[in-house]
């Protein structure tokens, strides 16, 4: 289709999900939003729970008992909109948001929280589309989640390319949520966290957690679900899947993806070496061994074999206890890094902090003052305010 092939104009903004490469020939575009009616789409009558279609557009102000109320019945909408009232920084947001989220907290939990990592290009995507699927044929009601603090710097969104997930974005029993844009990996996190929360009490009882793979991120992920995946290809080199220790000691499975055509053997031996290596390893989670498995997303194979895993894992971890225990440790952890994040913005925001930081860093640099004393010093700033 040729640039504005939809009928936008060409300097419209690419969505967040177009290929980063794709210039300008990439046909969808984000245009200025559009009153309402105008197309069917209701707009909404305040606290009548009603939707009007054919009047002015009203952004819906919800309270917090529509916000459960429909969340808990699984309207999608209002889904939408209560994690959009999560991800939101504004201080009004953000009260009612926790009185949501208090409200609708002893419905959650009922689910298993699975994070997806692997280099881009390892196939997390396509994974995602045929295990979604696979499960939702079985019944399961799937929330596909993303954490990745780079996202509104590259301008593209982990879930990218939502071409990969054609199938499973169309279905009703399925929730696809890209990360949220902006701030530090904590804050996208913490938002992340909340919207796993808000997706187990409307239901959904898969949560698959896709991550970036760089950086801290794939910490950060494996403290918030019960099962961590790592996605890899044959070949691609330890050092380029960043495949060091480190990661691989936090996976509760190993998955060698694209195990299909002239790639099969390649993956199978691939298997067979990731195999001896995590031997080695500390497990990722006690009373439990991490094992390789292949299979290939493309042929959607393997996913009742990884399934089955993932079952088998929920199980053991279950009558051992250690599944329980490591949700209480997650929660009592995710405050303490809250804590972390909270202070660090405050110090770093302080009026004080901001205007005698510059020249204590350039004293530092310019060798005037050690770095000791010169923390010593914000912190007697920050203090004495
Ligand atoms: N042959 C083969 N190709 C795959 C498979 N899974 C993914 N791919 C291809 O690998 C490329 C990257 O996949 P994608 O899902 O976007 O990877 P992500 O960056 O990890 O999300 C795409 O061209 C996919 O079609 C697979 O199982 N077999
Ligand atoms: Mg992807």
């Amino acid at each position: 289709m040729p640039a504005g092939g939809c009928g936008c104009t060409v300097d419209g903004k690419l969505p967040e999900w177009a290929p980063q490469d794709g210039g300008q020939g990439f046909a969808s575009k984000v245009l200025d939003g559009v009153q309402g009616g105008h197309d069917g789409i209701a707009s909404y009558t305040e606290g009548t729970s009603r939707y009007q279609t054919g009047r002015k557009y009203a952004r819906p102000k919800l309270n917090v008992s529509d916000y459960v109320k429909g969340v808990r019945g699984g309207d999608r909408v209002t889904l939408g909109q209560a994690i959009t009232l999560m991800e939101s920084n504004a201080p009004k947001h953000v009260e009612k948001a926790q009185e949501v989220l208090k409200t609708l907290l002893p419905h959650t939990g009922n689910s298993i929280r699975i994070g997806i990592t692997g280099v881009p290009g390892a196939g997390k995507s396509t994974f995602i589309e045929a295990f979604g699927c696979h499960l939702i044929e079985r019944g399961h009601k799937v929330a596909v989640l993303a954490v990745d603090p780079t996202s509104s710097k590259s301008g593209g969104s982990i879930l990218g390319d939502k071409t990969r997930m054609e199938l499973l974005s169309r279905d009703e029993r399925c929730f696809i949520r890209p990360s949220p844009a902006g701030g530090t990996l904590g804050g996208v996190a913490r938002k992340t966290r909340e919207t796993m929360l808000v997706c187990e009490a409307a239901g959904f009882d898969v949560i698959l957690v896709e991550t970036v793979g760089v950086g801290q991120s794939e910490t950060t992920v494996r403290s918030m679900v019960d099962f961590f995946l790592l996605l890899m290809i044959a070949g691609a080199g330890d050092e380029l899947q960043g495949i060091k220790k480190g990661i691989m000691e936090l996976a509760d499975a190993l998955l060698i993806n694209k195990a299909d055509g002239d790639n099969k053997i390649r993956a199978q031996m691939a298997r067979n070496e990731y195999e001896r290596a995590i031997h080695y390893l500390q497990p990722a989670t006690e009373g439990w061994t991490t094992h390789a498995y292949t299979c290939s997303s493309l042929r959607k194979r393997g996913m009742d074999e990884i399934w089955n895993v993932i079952r088998k894992f929920r199980e053991v971890t279950g009558e051992s206890g250690v599944f329980e225990r490591h949700r209480r440790e997650q929660a009592v952890k995710w405050v303490h890094s809250m804590v972390n994040e909270h202070l660090l913005s405050m110090f770093f925001k302080h009026p004080e902090i901001v205007r005698s930081l510059p020249e204590v860093e350039a004293d530092v640099a310019g060798g005037k003052l050690p770095a000791v004393s010169a923390v010593q010093k914000l912190l007697d700033l920050f203090n004495s305010c």
